[in-house]
């Protein structure tokens, strides 16, 4: 009796009603992301910016902040049903798709006013510079490669996604955020130049070979933003969809410079672009062929001039490449996938196939020789091992067992070693050293038992290793590369990321493109 009494009042009394999780928002998160979810001083709260942070862990995110962020904790102001309303909001899909057009772009460029400097403020190797990317407070740190000096220190935009990208001279910095915010920033100078939102769910970015323009990969909007490097404008907005109209997410973009296109990894459509990034059009964008389904070459509307896009049709639609040294042939990969296609970008169509179970990671992979071959490595996501595969014949060489599954690899010309690392499992944080010719996992280091150790880069000279211990209160170590001895730790927040100038600029063999 007492519970149908209770079950009425409920009923009848609306103050008992679910906590409406919109008005939440607009209360207590509109301020600073925005309205339209989209993101303001804080980021976008779209189910396309979240990622992986869903349920408990969103829950959780709102009752204790973000730490090193503005993000406050709302244990204390809402009620855990509050919480759970808003939670439900920010992770529903936005009713209508949100535009983000040229003047939506343009309206949001900042540029600073600061005075360029006619030469580096800073005694050491301005090519010998390594940024290094600190995810735990969203800063940049640049170092000396040399003395390992701190030369700056300087916030980016939240969320900072994938490589920099340098200007062919070394002096410019262009750095992206999973929000679509690009930030240039002047490294003789140590000076930020300005900033602009791409896009509003962006996955990489890469630089023209003249250095002239800028590309951004988008998921939201299904566009490739196309900048001019010198002042942040926008030169173009390219809508990415198939002949019948189907809109595509751009998985990721990558600069071929001896092709100077663009090539682009489409998430949702059976087709590879390439896009010219000179004034001709390039020789790719002429004359070109493809298989159609009936295997019969067929002649591909031509277009021409800057920006020409031309479309390659692969068998299922690939987001994760990797490119031989030429550029006339790309690895592609789906991350559902148990096989790589190997596409011969001269001829426009797929030449080879091989295994790759394991989710490999091929934006990780590097390359190197071996007995007169050129090899390629490659992480997997899901799987303990290493992929060698001969680049010849498209064979695998060797499968290497690691203690789990690995995200980053890297080498230097100057050294005979790979340094590849245990991203996940019960041995994150092991660190396997392996010798390029033998393909034996030469020594295993454990710096911080426990935490995560992942990603390498190498100095100028290929001399010393440097290593992040990604965590909060984590470091960057610096190893001598060849007796693997710890020469110096730099404290740093959750740094990720680190980006020599010159192995970056010179597209060195050991370094992810
Ligand atoms: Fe990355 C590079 C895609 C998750 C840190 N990552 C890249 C690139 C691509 C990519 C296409 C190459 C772009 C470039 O440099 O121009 N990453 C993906 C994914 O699809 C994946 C698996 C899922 C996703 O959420 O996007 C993914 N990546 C992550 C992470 O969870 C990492 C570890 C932490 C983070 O910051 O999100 C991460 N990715 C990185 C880093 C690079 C990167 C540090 C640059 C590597 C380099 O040395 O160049």
């Amino acid at each position: 009796m007492i519970r149908r009494i209770i079950f009425f009042s409920l009923l009848a009394f609306p103050a008992f009603a679910e906590p409406d999780g919109a008005m939440i928002y607009a209360d207590q998160c509109a301020g600073c992301h925005a309205a339209t979810r989209l993101g303001g001083t804080g980021p976008a709260l779209i189910p396309e910016s979240l990622g992986r942070i869903k349920g408990d862990a969103l829950t959780s995110l709102i009752a204790k902040g973000r730490t090193a962020t503005q993000m406050p904790a709302f244990a204390n102001t809402l009620s855990p049903a509050d919480i759970a309303a808003v939670a439900g909001y920010i992770a529903s899909p936005l009713a209508t798709p949100p535009v983000w057009n040229e003047t939506d772009i343009a309206a949001t460029r900042e540029m600073t006013d600061y005075t360029p400097a006619t030469a580096p403020i800073f005694t050491g190797d301005p090519l010998n510079i390594t940024l290094v990317v600190e995810t735990g407070d969203h800063h940049v740190s640049v170092l000396d490669g040399d003395s390992f000096a701190v030369l700056d220190r300087f916030a980016t935009p939240f969320a900072v996604h994938g490589g920099p990208k340098f200007t062919p001279d070394g002096r410019f910095v262009f750095i992206m955020s999973r929000d679509g915010w690009v930030q240039k920033y002047d490294i003789w100078s140590l000076k930020e130049v300005g900033r602009i939102r791409a896009g509003l769910n962006s996955r990489n970015i890469a630089m023209s070979a003249d250095g002239k323009w800028l590309a951004v990969a988008n998921y939201l909007p299904t566009t490739l933003t196309i900048l001019s490097t010198a002042d942040l404008t926008v030169k173009k907005v390219v809508p990415v969809m198939g002949r019948d109209g189907t809109p595509s997410r751009v998985a990721a973009v990558y600069q071929a410079p001896q092709r100077e296109t663009f090539v682009l990894a489409l998430k949702d459509l059976p087709e590879i672009w390439e896009i010219a990034t000179n004034e001709d059009g390039g020789p790719y964008s002429e004359g070109l062929v493809h298989s159609n389904e009936n295997g019969m070459e067929e002649a591909l509307g031509v277009e021409r001039g800057l920006f020409a896009r031309r479309r390659i049709a692969v068998s299922a639609p690939l987001d994760d490449f990797f490119f031989s040294p030429d550029y006339r042939n790309l690895i592609g990969t789906n991350r559902e996938a148990e096989t790589g296609v190997v596409v011969n970008l001269d001829v426009g169509r797929e030449i080879a196939s091989l295994p790759l179970p394991g989710m490999p990671h091929l934006g990780s992979g590097i390359t190197w020789d071996r007995d007169g071959h050129k090899v390629m490595a490659t992480p997997h996501l899901t799987e303990g091992m290493l992929s060698v595969i001969d680049m010849t014949d498209w064979s695998l060489v060797k499968t290497i067992p690691t203690d789990g599954p690995g995200f980053f690899l890297r080498s230097h010309a100057n050294t005979p070693y790979v340094w590849a690392d245990v991203f996940t499992g019960d041995n994150k944080g092991h660190i396997h050293i392996l010798d390029k010719q033998s393909l034996d996992i030469v020594q295993t280091l454990i710096p911080e038992p426990g935490k995560t150790v992942a990603h390498t880069e190498f100095t100028r000279n290929g001399k010393y290793a440097l290593v992040s211990i990604w965590e909060m209160d984590g470091a960057v170590i610096v190893y001598d590369a060849a007796t693997f001895k710890e020469i110096k730790r730099l404290p740093m927040s959750k740094p990720a990321g680190k980006y020599n100038v010159w192995n970056k600029i010179t597209f060195e063999d050991g370094t992810s493109h």
